[in-house]
């Protein structure tokens, strides 16, 4: 623990952008209002109408890390980043249903047959890791940051790993799906000693959340 245990404060680790836009009208409904707008301030912790309630605003990929070490009580953030996660185990309550897409197989349109080993781009080490070595597929994983649709079209690899939602950034580099890996959509994430100390805070936030799901 960072701070010393306040039973009646709640810490939520969230990422801006779009987990955030789709997050805020479930916040609302929980009756948790922040006092700024992450997309135009610059404050990186934010305060809420509920004075024992406060979101940081992190990187995507660093909310299971912060929810872990209990810098953070509670966490949202992508099945896609839980599954890279390393760290011990987190609880996973709820899915938010929000924030969707597939994480996904795709090639350039009408490309050849890969004669010799695979090469594969994506920043999705862990499940692209696993998808392959289910089929005995041998393959060489190239990690990228971002960008991953440019790897084919350089030659850098023969497919990639990514995200896809509508499909547009696919078919706007000229390339198709060939495999779904994984439905993804954003989780609610709990470190395990806030479940024990801040079970009542922890317990109506889950509750609330709950009831804004739209299925
Ligand atoms: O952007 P930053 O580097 O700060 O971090 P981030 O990319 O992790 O954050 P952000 O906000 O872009 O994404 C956060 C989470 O949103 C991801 O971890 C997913 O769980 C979820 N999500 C849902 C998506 C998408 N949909 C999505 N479409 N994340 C990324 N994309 C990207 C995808 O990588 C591809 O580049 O959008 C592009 C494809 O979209 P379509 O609609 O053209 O198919
Ligand atoms: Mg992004």
């Amino acid at each position: 623990m960072i701070e010393p245990v306040n039973k009646n404060t709640l810490t939520i680790a969230v990422s801006k952008g779009r987990i955030f836009k789709e997050l805020l009208p479930m916040l609302n409904k929980a009756g948790i209002v922040p006092v700024d707008d992450p997309d135009t301030s610059r404050k990186l912790i934010l305060e809420t109408n509920q004075p024992g309630i406060r979101l940081i605003i992190i990187r995507a990929a660093d909310v299971p890390t912060y929810v872990e070490y209990g810098a953070a009580d509670v966490g949202i953030t992508g099945k896609d980043v839980l599954l890279e996660h390393e760290g011990t185990e987190l609880y996973e309550p709820l899915d938010l249903g929000i924030a969707r897409c597939r994480l996904m197989l795709a090639e350039p349109v009408g490309a050849p047959r890969v004669s010799g080993r695979l090469r594969v781009a994506t920043k999705y080490l862990n499940s692209t890791r696993k998808y392959f070595a289910a089929r005995g597929i041998q393959v060489e994983i190239i990690k990228l940051y971002g960008s991953m649709e440019l790897a084919p079209l350089l030659g850098l690899t023969d497919k990639i790993v990514d995200l896809v939602d509508t499909g547009n950034t696919l078919k706007a580099n000229g390339l198709v799906a060939v495999d779904t890996i994984c439905e993804i959509s954003s989780r609610l994430i709990v470190n395990k000693a806030a479940m024990k100390m801040k079970k009542n805070m922890v317990k109506q936030l889950i509750d609330s959340f709950s009831a804004a799901i739209t299925r």
